[in-house]
């Protein structure tokens, strides 16, 4: 990755330097279905108490979903997915300063969400599901992550192919930038996220981490999302998902030297230990990357 100097993430309320400290996103799902941890947390209780755990454990952000995105996952309404995650957002905004995200791919439910205090819209479609996203996202001034997926969730592992895979999704997210870009999206509120194991084989989604550079479009932040996701099970053989964590730790010292700059993961404590340590030992060369 090319040395990008000062690296900025604009949210509403604060402004990310991710120039040398890289973010960590704690998950919570307020899902009955999620693949690693659905039904844990869907009570509102339940949900804030885990987040401040996060928060508390060195999470910058905590990303709030209400809709399963797991491989043939079933759409829920707009409806449900807000009496899912505007409860949990509201109470979060009035206890802690961490960052909200809100995890949907539904132009209504992130301009809700937006309403009730979230800083940014995490949308796994790339502004492809719902043509008013992008609109939302450049009202509210939100931080917008823009994911790539090949299909829809419910498709997305049906025989995914590419020729190039680094090229096509680069060339995806590029698109998708410049959809919200001509809907009045500020560059420097957009991070790219190539979106492991959304329509991608192992041999896809080994390729992305070698050279996750690749997709810094304009200059933009990457965001990994490879917390025990099913992929690192077929290369170690932990069927449990929460047996993924250790590899995950691992890929983000390796994601994190490769410049990765915001890192979307279940287990907040591991992961943010090991992206300072790894930063610490960069030194100077994790503000180049
Ligand atoms: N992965 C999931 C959901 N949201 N967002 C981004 N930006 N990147 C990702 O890789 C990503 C994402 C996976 O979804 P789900 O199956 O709902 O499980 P979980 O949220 O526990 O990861």
């Amino acid at each position: 990755m090319e040395a990008i100097p000062g690296m900025i993430w604009r949210t509403p309320s604060r402004l990310f330097d991710l120039t040398d400290r890289a973010l960590i996103m704690g998950i919570v799902n307020v899902t009955p279905d999620s693949f690693s941890d659905g039904g844990q947390h869907a009570g509102v209780g339940d949900a804030v108490a885990h987040a401040l755990r996060l928060v508390s454990e060195g999470a910058d952000i905590i990303d709030v979903g209400g809709e399963s995105t797991r491989p043939g996952a079933e759409p829920v309404s707009a409806e449900e997915e807000m009496a899912r995650v505007l409860p949990v957002i509201r109470e979060l905004r009035a206890l802690t300063d961490a960052a909200i995200s809100v995890d949907t791919m539904k132009a209504a439910v992130a301009e809700a969400a937006m309403d009730a205090g979230a800083d940014i819209i995490n949308d796994v479609s790339g502004l492809h599901f719902d043509a008013a996203m992008a609109a939302v996202a450049a009202r509210t001034g939100a931080g917008l992550v823009i994911m790539h997926m090949q299909g829809t969730p419910r498709t997305m592992q049906i025989r995914p192919g590419y020729g190039d895979v680094l090229a096509e999704v680069a060339a995806a997210l590029e698109a998708s930038m410049a959809i919200a870009r001509a809907a009045g999206v500020p560059a420097e509120s957009i991070v790219l996220d190539p979106g492991i194991g959304f329509g991608k084989r192992l041999e896809d989604n080994l390729a992305i981490l070698r050279s996750p550079g690749s997709f810094a479009v304009g200059g933009r932040p990457v965001l990994l999302g490879a917390s025990r996701k099913s992929f690192l099970g077929q290369l170690t053989g932990a069927t449990d998902p929460t047996g993924r964590d250790w590899p995950t730790v691992a890929l983000t010292c390796l994601a994190r030297e490769a410049g990765v700059r915001i890192f979307r993961v279940h287990d907040v404590r591991a992961n943010a230990e090991a992206l300072r340590m790894t930063e610490a030992i960069l030194g100077t060369r994790a503000t180049l990357s």
